[in-house]
């Protein structure tokens, strides 16, 4: 039985600064949610950024969105499965429904100990590593990052672009490091369907994919531009639930999609995402949302199912953070293991997690 659900709000700096088409981060703001019941505690962790500028979300939104209407559809027996049935009541706002689904999936699959990966339906122990490497100052800044990475094992590099900051840093990176690198670019929204025959220019560099080109509502403009643009366009931002999903491949919009759990309101739906492109033969992969080790954890589970054929934006523990809330995920010969515990399979260093946290509030849950 659930008693009650704390909410946690913590501060952690980022070991450099992140920056994207949409501004720099300097650390995270973070929100926790505990679901306390049976001596069990379930962990969610919200993706949500401190501003509205990846998403409409908001980590202070995703607060008042919880107090005022999600956490009182929770009552001491409900299940992750029916708290996504009645949330689906009030439009939007995944990223707020996903921490708490995540906490009560947690919960009872650490009272049935099954691990998250189990419940899934996870095929692999470990999963491939790629990582997100942000905008430099210049091109010999990002050399060095990527030097910098490549020689910590990761197997595929991502960069973020924008409009002044695309075609010649691809180029300066696929000449450094070779042909045999896996390689892919996102723009995070940043572009119009204007510039697509600047962005057929990426073609030359045999790109895995680019992601997310242009604005999140234009999907039918992404089925244009892949018609002039010969690299695969894969869909973050656009992709908010599996019926998106459908009809974005449906009408070409992308042929491959990134799956964050946050994004589309937690990980029922992302394994709904998964099953659709499976069935499909389109490959997916596991994005990320610079989380601590409670969201990686959860994450890493997600990855390891088999639709996941592209190395993710799962990194390392190191990547981010100088020390992480869980025990270090550490990257080995550029994998991530999958964690085999029961629910999402690790626990915070309270200790350490208190010490980084500003406030908690605990909401009682009445039977
Ligand atoms: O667009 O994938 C993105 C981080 C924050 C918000 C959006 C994105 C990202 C990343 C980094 O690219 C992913 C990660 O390493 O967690
Ligand atoms: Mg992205």
């Amino acid at each position: 039985m659930i008693r009650e659900i704390r909410l946690r709000r913590a501060h952690i700096e980022l070991v450099s600064p992140f920056r994207t088409s949409f501004g720099v981060e300097t650390a995270r703001e973070l929100l926790y949610l505990e679901v306390h019941g049976d001596g069990i505690t379930g962990w969610g962790e919200c993706v949500a950024m401190s501003e509205p500028m990846y998403s409409s979300e908001f980590v202070d939104g995703c607060e008042a969105m919880l107090r005022r209407f999600l956490l009182p559809l929770v009552t001491p027996t409900t299940t992750a499965e029916q708290f996504t049935e009645v949330a689906r009541q009030f439009r939007g706002h995944y990223m707020a429904k996903a921490v708490l689904e995540t906490a009560l999936l947690d919960h009872q699959l650490r009272a049935q100990g099954v691990s998250l990966g189990t419940f899934l339906g996870a095929t692999k122990a470990r999963v491939p590593s790629g990582v997100s490497v942000g905008i430099q100052p210049t091109i010999d800044d990002l050399l060095r990052v990527v030097q910098g990475y490549l020689d910590d094992g990761y197997l595929r590099i991502k960069l973020k672009i924008e409009p002044g900051f695309d075609v010649e840093p691809v180029r300066a990176v696929r000449r450094a490091f070779g042909d045999e690198l896996l390689l892919q670019v996102d723009a995070n929204s940043a572009y119009a369907i204007s510039d697509a025959e600047h962005l057929a220019q990426l073609d030359q560099f045999n790109l895995l994919l680019i992601e997310q080109p242009l604005p999140e509502e234009q999907v039918a403009s992404h089925a244009d531009l892949a018609r002039v643009v010969r690299t695969p366009i894969c869909l973050d931002e656009s992709i908010l639930s599996v019926e998106v999903a459908r009809e974005a491949l449906d009408i070409g919009a992308c042929s491959i999609i990134n799956i964050k759990p946050g994004r589309v309101g937690g990980y029922l739906e992302a394994k709904k995402i998964h099953d659709l492109c499976y069935e499909r033969g389109v490959a997916v992969w596991c994005g990320g949302m610079l989380e601590t080790g409670i969201g990686r954890a959860a994450n890493l589970a997600l990855a390891a199912m088999p639709g996941f054929t592209l190395p993710g934006d799962t990194s390392a523990s190191a990547r981010y953070f100088h020390r992480d809330v869980t025990t270090p995920f550490v990257l080995r010969d550029g994998h991530l293991d999958v964690p085999t515990g029961p629910g999402i399979g690790c626990d915070p260093d309270l200790a350490y997690l208190d010490s980084i946290t500003s406030r908690v509030d605990t909401v009682l849950i009445a039977g």
